[in-house]
This record gives C-alpha cells, structure tokens and sequence, in this order.
C-alpha cells in the first residue's frame, strides 16, 4: 500500500473523459486519465468511439461537473455537432472541454477554438497541451482550491 497526497479540493468530484466519434486514439486519454486521478478526480473513463449519447449518460449518471471529449482524427467538428444541445436537454450543469488534433491536416488554431467555443466548449485544447493545462484549467473551472492546507493522505 502507498500513500498518495492529493488536493482535498479535488476529492470527489467527476469527471467524464472519452474520445468521441468512430477515433479510436487511446493513448492520449489514458495518459489524462492518469494525471486527472492523480490530481485527485474521479475520472469516469469512456474509452474510444464513445458516442455522444454516452458522454451524457455517463455525466448524468455520475454527477458530473466536467465533461472533456478527446478527439484525434480530424472530425471532433461532425462529431461533437449538437452535444451541448444534448447536454442541456439533459439538463447537466457541466464545464466542456475538447481537446487533442481538432481540424485536418495544418489549420490556424486560433480558427479552431473559435469554432468550437461557438459550439459551446468552455475551452479548447491543441494536441499539445501537457495533462497538467487542464487541471490547471479544470481547477480554475470548478472554483477548487489547492492550497497545502487542503491536502489529504489516500491509501492506494
Ligand atoms: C498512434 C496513432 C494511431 C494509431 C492509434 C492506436 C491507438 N489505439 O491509440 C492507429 C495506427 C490505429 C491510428 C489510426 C488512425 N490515425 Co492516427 N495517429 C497516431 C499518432 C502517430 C500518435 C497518437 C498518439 O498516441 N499520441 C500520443 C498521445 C500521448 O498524445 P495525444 O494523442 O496527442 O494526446 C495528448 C494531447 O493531444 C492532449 N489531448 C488529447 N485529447 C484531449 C482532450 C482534452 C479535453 C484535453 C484537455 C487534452 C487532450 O492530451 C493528451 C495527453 O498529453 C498520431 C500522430 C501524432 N504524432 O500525434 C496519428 C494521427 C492522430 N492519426 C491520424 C490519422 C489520420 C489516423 C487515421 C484516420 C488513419 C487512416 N487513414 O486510417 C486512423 C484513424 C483510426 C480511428 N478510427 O481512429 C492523423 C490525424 C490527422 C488530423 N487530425 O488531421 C495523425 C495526427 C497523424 C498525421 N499527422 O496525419 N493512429
């Protein structure tokens, strides 16, 4: 058994975290998963060709305050049309990020995030963004705290 110290802050609230569409990039994901738990969320990891349906089951089912969808392959546009539609029908208070290889090939990314905070992401990540720019981000996000004094010891 180890003892890892994490962020008291951070404890118990969840995170939704999968690639979206027909992607089946994992490794990215996998390495978020890792540093998200480490910081101290729960992460509900969906796995590769999650669909949108998925992201919000899973979001309503486990309380959710984020929801982050990877995407690798150049189609995050087609495939992420009409998530925050779902996400408010379900009536899910949620934080949205994307991340990863957005658009095509070369494109001017400034673009790409304005594409996509238009579809309502409260933020947008290139391909590469190091895990800890979004905890950072999740942290300013959800108004959590991690002062020293908040820290707590979890035998793992
Ligand atoms: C390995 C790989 C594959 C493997 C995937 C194996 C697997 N099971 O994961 C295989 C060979 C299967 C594959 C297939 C394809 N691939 Co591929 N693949 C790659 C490659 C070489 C590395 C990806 C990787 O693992 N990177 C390492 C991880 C650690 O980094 P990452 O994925 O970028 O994730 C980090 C960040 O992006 C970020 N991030 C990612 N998501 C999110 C989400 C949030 C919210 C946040 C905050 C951050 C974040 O944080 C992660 C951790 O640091 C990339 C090229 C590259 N160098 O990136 C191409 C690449 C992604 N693939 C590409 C393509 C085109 C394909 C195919 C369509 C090819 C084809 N014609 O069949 C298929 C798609 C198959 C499918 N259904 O998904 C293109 C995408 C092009 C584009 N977007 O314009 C790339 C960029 C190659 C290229 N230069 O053309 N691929």
């Amino acid at each position: 058994m180890t003892d890892t110290i994490v962020p008291r802050s951070t404890m118990g609230r969840t995170v939704i975290l999968g690639v979206i569409g027909s992607d089946a990039h994992v490794v990215g994901i996998t390495i978020l998963e890792h540093a998200l738990s480490a910081a101290g969320f729960d992460v509900v990891n969906l796995g590769v060709k999650s669909s949108q349906d998925e992201f919000v089951a899973a979001a309503t089912e486990h309380e959710a305050e984020a929801v982050l969808v990877s995407s690798m392959y150049g189609h995050a546009r087609q495939d992420c049309e009409g998530l925050h539609e779902r996400i408010s029908d379900a009536g899910l208070d949620v934080v949205t990020y994307v991340g990863g290889n957005l658009a095509v090939g070369q494109d001017d990314f400034d673009q790409t995030r304005a594409t996509f905070e238009a579809m309502g992401f409260d933020r947008v990540f290139d391909a590469e963004t190091d895990p800890s720019e979004a905890i950072a981000a999740l942290e300013r996000d959800l108004q959590l705290t991690s002062g020293e004094s908040e820290t707590v010891r979890v035998n793992t």
